[in-house]
């Protein structure tokens, strides 16, 4: 481990409590209907959480462009001065979960070295993410799917059938569901939450095989951190669908637009995670107690660390 790792551990708890504090911001928003309120109590917190920290943090995930919500903005500087670090957030991913109290809204937050995270634009990402233990760059987003299926079930010794494979409930997707179907594999459609999807490909009970399909930029990066801790293995590449778009990557340095992206590239050297539950789903979420107390889960990930956190707010 190298000298600014050793730095960047010495937040490790740092990062829990912020996403367990941005968890319970949301928590009197749960199912009330309104999206943007709950993802701004999130985005309060978590800012405010992450400029008490003696880092000098630059955003190079943020949140909000693309559904015009309030912003963590990309290239925003956080902190009290200290290590330099990357940050990525998503202080509610989900936000239409949290509002609809349905599973697995989360709050969560990605940090590496100075440099190391893609600074990528809030548009879509084309992705592939499969859990760990598996041959190195097994499946390959030129590939044809059924290949990609094939080769993970031979790996896995199991059937193309056994197989379960997570995308967003789309209508973008409806030709890709097509053809899954043709293979016969169990087909797991979600609403939203696609940092979870990916990671639940290297999670305990996570039933989930393969991710696909597309979804936020900024989420597979996210998604891409937190799987660098898990040993499994992704792909992305962005989507442009105008000009506009493709004049903001330029903006932030991206020139090969058809760059097919693997995980070490998304996330070069080591990063760590923290994602809090807000609602009730693969963890349980933000739960209040008598007298304005509070609990919470969080999954937080780091080199060769994978905790599980319960903590009460007294
Ligand atoms: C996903 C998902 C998010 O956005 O990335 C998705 O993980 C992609 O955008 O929870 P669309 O909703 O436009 O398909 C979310 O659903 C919301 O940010």
């Amino acid at each position: 481990m190298n000298k600014n790792m050793n730095k960047l551990n010495k937040l490790l708890y740092n990062i829990t409590e912020i996403t367990s504090k941005s968890a319970i911001a949301c928590h009197s928003c749960i199912g009330l209907g309104d999206e943007r309120g709950a993802d701004q109590a999130a985005v309060e917190s978590m800012r405010a959480s992450l400029n008490n920290l003696e880092i000098s943090g630059r955003v190079v995930i943020g949140e909000g462009e693309r559904d015009d919500a309030p912003m963590l903005y990309i290239g925003e500087l956080l902190g009290k001065s200290g290590v330099d670090i990357d940050i990525a957030v998503d202080p509610l991913e989900g936000t239409t979960i949290c509002a609809h109290n349905k599973p697995d809204s989360i709050s969560v937050l990605a940090i590496s070295e100075a440099s190391n995270m893609l600074n990528a634009p809030d548009v879509y990402m084309e992705k592939i993410a499969i859990g760990k233990n598996l041959p190195q760059d097994l499946v390959d987003l030129d590939e044809p799917i059924e290949k990609n299926l094939k080769s993970l079930a031979t790996a896995k010794k199991c059937l193309v059938q056994d197989l379960n494979v997570c995308l967003l409930n789309r209508p973008r997707h409806v030709e890709l569901i097509k053809v899954l179907r043709a293979q016969g594999v169990r087909i797991k459609l979600i609403d939203d939450g696609d940092v979870l999807a990916c990671l639940k490909t290297c999670l305990e009970g996570g039933d989930i095989d393969m991710y696909l399909g597309i979804g936020g930029a900024p989420e597979g990066v996210l998604a891409a951190a937190g799987l660098k801790c898990l040993g499994g293995q992704m792909q992305g590449r962005l989507i442009f669908n105008t000009q506009e778009e493709i004049a903001r990557a330029n903006s932030i340095g991206i020139i090969d637009l058809s760059k097919k992206y693997n995980i070490h590239e998304m996330v070069k050297g080591e990063a760590m995670l923290s994602a809090t539950w807000v609602t009730d789903g693969f963890f349980k979420g933000v739960k209040k107690m008598e007298n304005n107390c509070y609990t919470t889960e969080t999954l937080l990930l780091a080199p060769n660390i994978i905790r599980i956190i319960k903590t009460a707010y007294i």
